[in-house]
């Protein structure tokens, strides 16, 4: 780990951050829905189109070649950024849904049968739910779910064993909670699993760009995450798969490139990864995801998940002398994030009032429906940093959600 990050020269690297926005200096605290690019990722772009575009591996010509190494390069970074064992078990998505779908639609179409159960927690966003309803409904398996205790949004073990038993088959879990802010304990709850032979994915949507990964400690099957909240492009994700667990499972979907060969009535198909990546895939993006990845590890993702942190204990502790809030999360290990409420005021209100002081939040379920309505809340209104955000950013969020919780109470 570096001993020392100048924070404030990261942020010349970030040209959307230096702009006004309704007069006022921008201040970005909605990083968990997207991060901003650095100027590093936007060259790569830029440079991919303006000297190499081509198809990948199909071509023999120079530009095709180019291409290829390039966006094959980029599978062998991803490896290394989460620690795969090979660039095979590295698969390109669109982002941590549709990885998340292409597991429910092959491996849970092969291996559930009615009366199996897919366990998930409470805390899940609703891309690592939805497709498991979908897939319930078609296989008749059932949902179970680990609970959360209250407003800190920490997953409540004492029920675990409980809820572990023969008839679970996969056991999928969000990392990091994107609305409350929880890091779940995932190496412990996948070493449990693997005893029983359960199966596991991880949802790293919140996590693979703030803190190391590495996807063999976890002991994951699956590991899932998104380009564009790692500094990336948008339209590119990752799905990692074991190599043994990938190759039990079918295609995704059918077309060119994930084949060895196609007869009028039999087609026979590649392995993993190139089996579940029909079509021709987005090509920059692996190139601005890898240029991405080179800069968060340049940087370092342990002083990354240090400065966030440090973020959020620092706003936990200056939204503690706002009157009437109500906050969300865990009390101690909190991910870079705050959650909150003002009493009787609508979360939309207080992001559509931050807005007009240039502070971007999010509002909403930021859809985790089933967690809010347990929770007994609508919504909620969240800040989420990133290691471009400081202290005085931090301090104007603060300043402004007081201004916000005095207009309403006169
Ligand atoms: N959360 C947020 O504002 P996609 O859209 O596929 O890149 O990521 C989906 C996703 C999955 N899991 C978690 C834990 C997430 O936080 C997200 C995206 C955004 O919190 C948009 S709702």
């Amino acid at each position: 780990m570096k001993k020392t990050v100048d924070w404030s020269a990261l942020r010349q690297d970030f040209p959307i951050l230096d702009q006004q926005v309704h007069g006022q200096p921008l201040v970005y605290l909605d990083n968990a829905a997207t991060s901003q690019k650095p100027r590093s990722v936007i060259d790569a772009l830029v440079h991919y189109y303006t000297f190499d575009n081509a198809n990948v591996h199909r071509g023999i010509h120079e530009l095709s070649n180019r291409a290829t190494n390039a966006f094959e390069a980029a599978r062998a970074r991803t490896a290394k950024f989460i620690n795969a064992k090979s660039s095979d078990e590295i698969i390109f998505t669109r982002g941590t849904t549709e990885s998340i779908n292409l597991v429910a639609a092959t491996w849970g179409a092969k291996h559930l049968k009615p009366g199996d159960v897919i366990l998930l927690t409470e805390l899940e966003h609703h891309s690592n739910l939805v497709p498991w309803q979908m897939l319930a409904q078609k296989t008749g398996a059932k949902l179970a779910y680990i609970p959360v205790t209250g407003d800190e949004g920490v997953l409540n073990l004492s029920k675990l064993d409980s809820l572990l038993t023969s008839q679970v088959k996969l056991l999928s879990m969000v990392h990091i909670s994107n609305s409350m802010g929880t890091v779940n304990p995932v190496a412990d709850l996948c070493a449990r699993a693997k005893k029983l032979g359960i199966t596991t994915l991880v949802d790293g949507a919140q996590s693979a760009g703030h803190l190391p990964v590495d996807v063999q400690a976890m002991g994951c099957d699956f590991f899932a995450f998104s380009g564009h909240k790692i500094c990336g492009p948008t339209g590119i994700g990752v799905l990692y798969g074991r190599t043994e667990v990938l190759e039990t499972m079918p295609p995704y979907q059918g077309g060119g490139e994930m084949i060895l060969t196609v007869g009028y009535d039999k087609t026979e198909f590649k392995h993993a990864p190139h089996r579940f990546e029909a079509g021709t895939p987005d090509i920059s993006g692996p190139i601005g995801l890898h240029a991405a990845m080179d800069y968060l590890d340049a940087i370092g993702r342990a002083n990354i998940w240090k400065h966030d942190q440090e973020l959020a204990n620092y706003a936990v502790d200056q939204l503690a002398g706002v009157n009437n809030l109500r906050l969300f999360g865990p009390k101690t290990n909190r991910a870079g994030l705050v959650s909150f409420l003002l009493k009787d005021v609508h979360a939309h209100d207080v992001v559509t009032l931050a807005d007009q002081a240039g502070v971007a939040l999010r509002g909403g379920h930021h859809c985790t429906q089933p967690l809010m309505h347990k929770l007994g809340v609508e919504s909620t209104a969240r800040a989420s940093f990133y290691f471009y955000n400081t202290r005085d950013e931090v301090d104007r969020f603060v300043a402004v959600i007081k201004e916000i919780q005095k207009f309403f109470a006169s």
